[in-house]
């Protein structure tokens, strides 16, 4: 697998998330009724798209001399982060909610992090990490809110288009603080496909963005309720409610259930296990959203092929599985 290399003035800096493959699924394009193709971020070295933004963010903020890192997460962020400042040689503290998988906080030991735990949500997390960053020269990876980041998860989009050429019918994407959504439009402007509609998955219990669609402001939930932890921020960024104005986003929400049900799928069909974050958008096609949405006209009957986000995650394991299928009353 090939690191991607980006150039900046006379020096060519390694960026440092790869190129991931686009494979064509058959089974999936068998339930979609068109060709689908999945983008495969899950295989990245931290095992989700967020090394793309962080890994962009933390790069720059090197160069200007950061003496320490800090970053709250739901986890997957904290992966990115802890695994730039291996790479760049700077220390990281990563601040995660209570009741952090076990295979994520291996995961973390590995990469010589600091861990913290605090709080119960994210939201929680982050304003420890917001005291933290008080230090002298201690800087906050936000996980989804930032221009570098965004631009960083960006890249996803240049590649698609190297790729498929010409554009897909649609995209679908999780949307948990916004911030790979806000990455894919400006990757999607920079390309000229701003027509390419994108469908943004959310869990019921994490939906803020779809609540903030129609409040027509932003709106902070009252708790995250959902499973999927990696959704879980009360408030969406605001740069992601701006994006409605520059694509065509259609915003979904699935149950729990639905997204559990994504992830068993795939791991079937596709043997690989991904977080019920990422189930978010695979349930996109497993539940029927897709094809309901050009039942009623939102979306064209003929769309050619389209690209599904596998965004990936850390806190999935067989025992989490099991975990999450007893949580909903399955055995
Ligand atoms: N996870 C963030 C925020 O958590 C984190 O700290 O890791 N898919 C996966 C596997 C994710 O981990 C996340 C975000 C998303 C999708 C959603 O991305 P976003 O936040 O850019 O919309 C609370």
């Amino acid at each position: 697998m090939m690191d991607g290399s980006q150039k900046s003035g006379n020096e060519e800096q390694r960026h440092l998330h790869i190129v991931t493959p686009l494979l064509e699924s058959w089974t999936l394009s068998l339930v979609a009724g068109t060709t689908v193709f999945l983008k495969l971020e899950n295989i990245q070295p931290t095992g989700s798209f967020k090394i793309r933004g962080i890994g962009h963010f933390c790069q720059e903020v090197a160069k200007k001399g950061c003496k320490h890192l800090v970053c709250s997460s739901g986890g997957n962020a904290g992966v990115a982060a802890a695994y730039a400042a291996r790479k760049l040689g700077i220390p990281a503290t990563i601040v995660l909610p209570k009741g952090a998988n076990p295979t994520l906080l291996r995961r973390l030991e590995r990469e010589e992090a600091e861990v913290q735990m605090v709080g119960k949500i994210w939201d929680d997390a982050n304003m420890k990490a917001q005291e933290l960053v008080k230090m002298n020269g201690w800087v906050n990876v936000h996980p989804f809110d930032h221009p570098l980041i965004w631009k960083g998860h960006g890249s996803i989009i240049h590649e698609l288009k190297d790729s498929l050429g010409t554009p897909p019918g649609a995209i679908i994407l999780s949307v948990g603080g916004g911030g790979l959504l806000a990455g894919v439009v400006s990757g999607m402007k920079e390309v000229g496909w701003q027509d390419v509609p994108i469908i943004a998955m959310e869990t019921r219990g994490a939906d803020c963005f779809n609540q903030a669609i129609q409040a027509k402001r932003l709106v902070t939930l009252p708790d995250i309720t959902s499973l999927a932890k990696c959704l879980g921020a009360k408030t969406v960024a605001s740069r992601a409610l701006e994006c409605i104005h520059e694509c065509q986003i259609i915003s979904e929400v699935v149950s729990d259930e639905e997204a559990i049900q994504a992830i068993e799928r795939f791991l079937d069909d596709e043997r690989m296990l991904v977080e019920p974050a990422c189930g978010a958008a695979l349930a996109g096609i497993y539940s029927g959203c897709l094809g309901q949405l050009q039942a009623e006209g939102h979306l064209s009957p003929n769309l050619g092929s389209i690209v599904v986000i596998v965004c990936g995650g850390n806190s999935i394991d067989q025992a989490e599985l099991k975990s999450l299928r007893a949580q909903l009353g399955r055995s």
